[in-house]
């Protein structure tokens, strides 16, 4: 099913009248504060955040999963439902594939469709936490950090194996995360696990082309829930150091212990230059994976201050940093979820732009806390959806995404095309 340019024209050919008006107000309201709202409008519309090729089926947890029908069953039919995705909102322009759930088989059929579809890929993602069909050695007790040099060694083969994937793609990231760890106390040599997943990274990192980067994913707890290997920033951020100017960090806001300041981290990793990438989601108390700004919508707005506090502007934010969703969807229609959440980054992103930098400088500079928090608020109270419905507009988005998908009724030709019990590869 394709969603044709004369469908985006007429829905938004409905809501002009009303959006006009928003717009002009907001337009006129932000431009008696001196914000160029041309520029802002811009900036939003060409910043794009990355689909995650498992995420598009009906999640489930450990104890049940409801399909929701009109899954997709193939890598194709993936490719096809981040298309439907980017047609509605322009924003939504590349895949994060997750191998070997998603392995291309005929990598010149898989870039002909997404190309006419305006998708490309964005990092490929390793799995060492599964043991797969054949597979030699167990991943039971870990991988890159394994006691046995064999398990690592068929570990550090498949993320080499992932690279060349990605290289037929166009993709320019590896996303590495290791489950490893121990479940119990005594289990594992903390020092000698790290060692060894050093090791077996920097091999990783040998045969990384030299425009590639490895992002190295960090998280507290699970599925080993006394220790892992990679529990945290700290230790990402040391093996990233310690590996060179291709290895970053990447955030994913679900791998933290509660109320950990995830803006400050982002705001140090920048410093360092060494934050890679996000895997955006929001959680009530764990890796909930839910739909992002859904729980957390202002701390998702401080870490967009930190960004673009920390990042001289619109090509660094764009350039060096993947821009990535890590969700899975229990109860929400997964492309109606994931349209939610980009709007919701690109939203906390507009916010982000819309704050008083220099009253912020100096009220942090004349230590006035209340000043601070008014320049912060300020921004976040704005309703910007009118910006955000202009930028989307403007790129031949549709005015509203959700309101075209359901009026278009996608998900039942979906399911009229591919069946209603159907399962997609994925979490
Ligand atoms: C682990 C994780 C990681 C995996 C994905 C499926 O919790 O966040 O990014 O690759 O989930
Ligand atoms: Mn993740
Ligand atoms: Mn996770």
């Amino acid at each position: 099913m394709r969603i044709t340019k004369e469908q985006i024209l007429d829905h938004n050919q409905k809501q002009s009248k009303e959006h006009n008006e928003s717009f002009s107000f907001l337009a006129d309201q932000l431009t008696s504060q001196n914000i160029d709202v041309e520029v802002l409008v811009n900036q939003i519309a060409s910043f794009e955040v990355s689909i995650p090729s498992w995420a598009l089926g009906a999640g489930g947890t450990r104890f049940g999963r409801f399909p929701i029908g009109g899954e997709p069953g193939n890598l194709e039919e993936k490719i096809e439902d981040v298309g439907l995705i980017h047609a509605l909102n322009r924003s939504s322009g590349a895949i994060s594939l997750h191998i070997p759930w998603d392995t291309p088989g005929d990598a010149a059929a898989i870039n002909k469709l997404a190309e006419d579809l305006n998708i490309t890929f964005d990092a490929v993602n390793s799995n060492t936490f599964q043991d797969q069909p054949n597979q030699e050695y167990s991943y039971k007790f870990g991988s890159l950090s394994h006691t046995d040099a064999k398990v690592r060694k068929q570990a550090i083969d498949h993320n080499i194996e992932v690279i060349k994937y990605g290289e037929a793609l166009g993709s320019k990231a590896l996303t590495v995360w290791l489950a490893d760890g121990s479940v119990f106390p005594g289990q594992q040599n903390f020092r000698k696990a790290l060692e060894r997943t050093y090791q077996s990274l920097e091999e990783i990192c040998n045969a990384l082309p030299d425009d590639w980067k490895v992002l190295i994913e960090y998280k507290p707890y699970e599925p080993n829930f006394y220790s892992m290997v990679i529990p945290d920033w700290g230790t990402s951020l040391l093996l990233a150091n310690k590996l060179g100017v291709k290895a970053k960090t990447l955030v994913d806001l679900g791998h933290h212990l509660p109320n950990t300041n995830i803006e400050q981290i982002v705001s140090i990793l920048l410093m360092e230059g060494k934050l890679g990438g996000f895997h955006f989601n929001d959680s009530k108390y764990g890796d909930d994976d839910l739909t992002t700004g859904s729980i957390k919508p202002y701390q998702l707005f401080l870490i967009f201050n930190e960004l673009v506090e920390g990042t001289s502007g619109k090509d660094d934010l764009e350039q060096n940093i993947s821009w990535m969703i890590d969700a899975s969807h229990n109860v929400k229609d997964p492309l109606e979820d994931l349209l939610q959440s980009v709007e919701a980054i690109k939203k906390s992103y507009a916010q982000a732009l819309l704050i008083d930098r220099q009253k912020l400088s100096e009220a942090r500079q004349s230590n006035d806390p209340v000043g601070a928090q008014e320049c912060l608020q300020e921004a976040f109270q704005t309703d910007i959806r009118p910006l955000l419905r202009e930028a989307r507009i403007r790129s031949g988005a549709a005015a509203n995404p959700i309101g075209l998908f359901r009026d278009l009724n996608v998900r039942s030709e979906l399911i009229n095309e591919r069946g209603s019990d159907t399962i997609a590869t994925g979490l």
